[in-house]
């Protein structure tokens, strides 16, 4: 059988054209990348957790009401979903002082922010991803003023969401990164959550010990990045609890 239409071609996932026209599936690889693809590596079974991790998640912002692009899982590795088009930026939402803020600001990473902060970056990998303010994002016409007030009224469900799941699994949800796409029904365009949801994409720090359960494992060389995915995995129900190595993760239906 010929191979799908490759579409586009990312750092952790592949795009595919869909079975039916408005679908793209989503292929989801084992390669990690950190500090805008400086540093690369293979970790085998990430894209499998990955592939289930952002299901789960997606699958219970449907629940909730929170519209995004998922529609069904396909397979260990790929994904069905909505075509959108991309918004051009990052939307980070921050309950805790880490990372790049902690470091802007110099901040101790873990400091409880006074509210869910949200921040823009424009997504180009050559420039880094800079933040931008909100006026450069309406100025260069990337989104509108109404389109802004959505992406953050979005981005804060997905934070009550997320926060929610991960604290009744005794997972701190520090921070995280969504991106936004661009669907019309008929005429009436809409907003919806897009791209993936996964320990990739958030820092995810255990409530009792303070271990970092995510991508951050990796950019700072703390320990085998698929063990700490399939810790969240196990604990969240999403593989079975016998699981402690993640080399052949075993996946419940
Ligand atoms: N993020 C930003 N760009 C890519 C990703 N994955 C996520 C990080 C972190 C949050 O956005 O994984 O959860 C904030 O990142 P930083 O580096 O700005 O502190
Ligand atoms: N995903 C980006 C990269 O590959 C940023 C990061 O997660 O650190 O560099």
């Amino acid at each position: 059988m010929a191979r799908r239409n490759k579409i586009y071609e990312g750092k952790a996932k592949i795009l595919y054209e869909g079975p039916e026209p408005g679908t793209y599936v989503q292929y989801f690889k084992d390669d990690a990348t950190a500090f805008n693809a400086e540093k690369k590596a293979t970790i085998e079974g990430k894209g499998v957790l990955n592939n289930r991790l952002s299901e789960f998640f997606m699958t219970g912002l449907t629940n909730v009401g929170v519209p995004n692009h998922f529609i069904k899982r396909l397979n260990m590795r790929e994904q069905l979903i909505r075509q959108v088009e991309i918004i051009p930026l990052e939307v980070i939402v921050r309950n805790f002082a880490a990372g790049s803020m902690a470091k802007r600001l110099g901040m101790e990473e873990g400091t409880q922010l006074p509210r869910p902060i949200i921040e823009f970056s424009y997504k180009d990998d050559k420039l880094g991803d800079p933040l931008v303010p909100e006026e450069y994002i309406i100025a260069f016409g990337w989104a509108t003023q109404q389109d802004m007030d959505d992406i953050v009224a979005l981005a804060l469900r997905v934070n009550d969401f997320l926060a929610g799941v991960m604290y009744g699994v005794g997972i701190k949800l520090v921070d995280f990164k969504i991106e936004i796409g661009r669907v019309w029904d008929n005429d009436y365009m809409r907003l919806i959550v897009a791209d993936e949801i996964s320990p990739d994409s958030c820092r995810l720090w255990d409530i009792e010990t303070g271990q970092k359960l995510d991508k951050d494992v990796f950019r700072r060389d703390l320990g085998n990045l698929a063990d700490a995915y399939t810790e969240v995995a196990r604990r969240l129900g999403v593989l079975p609890t016998n699981v402690t190595h993640a080399t052949k993760p075993t996946l419940i239906n």
